[in-house]
């Protein structure tokens, strides 16, 4: 039995995401929408690593927190762990203007899951999403970046002209938080023996 998980985030978006995996795999889960410490750093492992441990002091152990991003290779990989305050500074729009005439668009988007238990032992999970920034915003789903981010794999649309569900085939989000449960689900049946 995978123990029921605490999501620490204020994103909706990204409660409605972990919420909608872990119902489907029977993993309870609830929601904290508190802020948690933000380091400065380059590293979303690192950042998502002081915000875990930041939650267990105040929470508990069984709590998770992410840190995400979107990596642009022509601007060096900006906004990366910057993303959420470009997003509410310049947005989407100054994203794309950033991008005007650039013929370059390949994107990434990044998550790293940190996860403490109820020893405060301290996990880091990472996922990615390869792809390309859209020439202009497209579709009313999901949150963030998702109007001008084209998965590689998928069939062209953005993320927020999929689903929900049709997000989580692709997202860096799912990849990492499958990582975890892989991780909760070891360490169960490691107890079981
Ligand atoms: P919490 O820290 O409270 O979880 P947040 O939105 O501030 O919420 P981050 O610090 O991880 O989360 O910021 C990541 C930003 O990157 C987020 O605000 C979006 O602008 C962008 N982002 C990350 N994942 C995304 C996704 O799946 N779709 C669209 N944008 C995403």
């Amino acid at each position: 039995m995978i123990p029921g998980l605490r999501v620490v985030t204020t994103n909706p978006g990204k409660w409605a995401e972990f919420s909608s995996v872990l119902q489907s795999l029977g993993v309870e889960c609830s929601w904290i929408r508190e802020n948690v410490l933000e380091i400065q750093s380059d590293d979303l492992g690192e950042i998502a690593y002081h915000a875990g441990l930041d939650a267990y002091r105040r929470w508990g152990g069984g709590v998770m927190v992410e840190d995400a991003g979107l990596y642009i290779d022509a601007l060096n990989g900006f906004p990366g762990p910057y993303s959420s305050y470009i997003y509410r500074t310049i947005g989407v729009g100054g994203v794309l203007r950033l991008l005007a005439g650039v013929d370059e668009r390949n994107a990434s988007f990044r998550s790293a899951i940190c996860y403490v238990d109820s020893y405060g032992v301290a996990a880091v999970f990472t996922g990615e999403v390869e792809g390309y920034i859209a020439a202009e915003p497209r579709g009313s789903g999901g949150f963030g970046f998702d109007p001008i981010f084209i998965p590689r794999e998928g069939d062209g649309r953005t993320f927020a002209e999929m689903t929900l569900l049709e997000k989580n085939v692709y997202s860096h989000r799912v990849k990492a938080l499958k990582k975890l449960i892989a991780h909760l689900g070891d360490r169960s049946l490691a107890r079981d023996i």
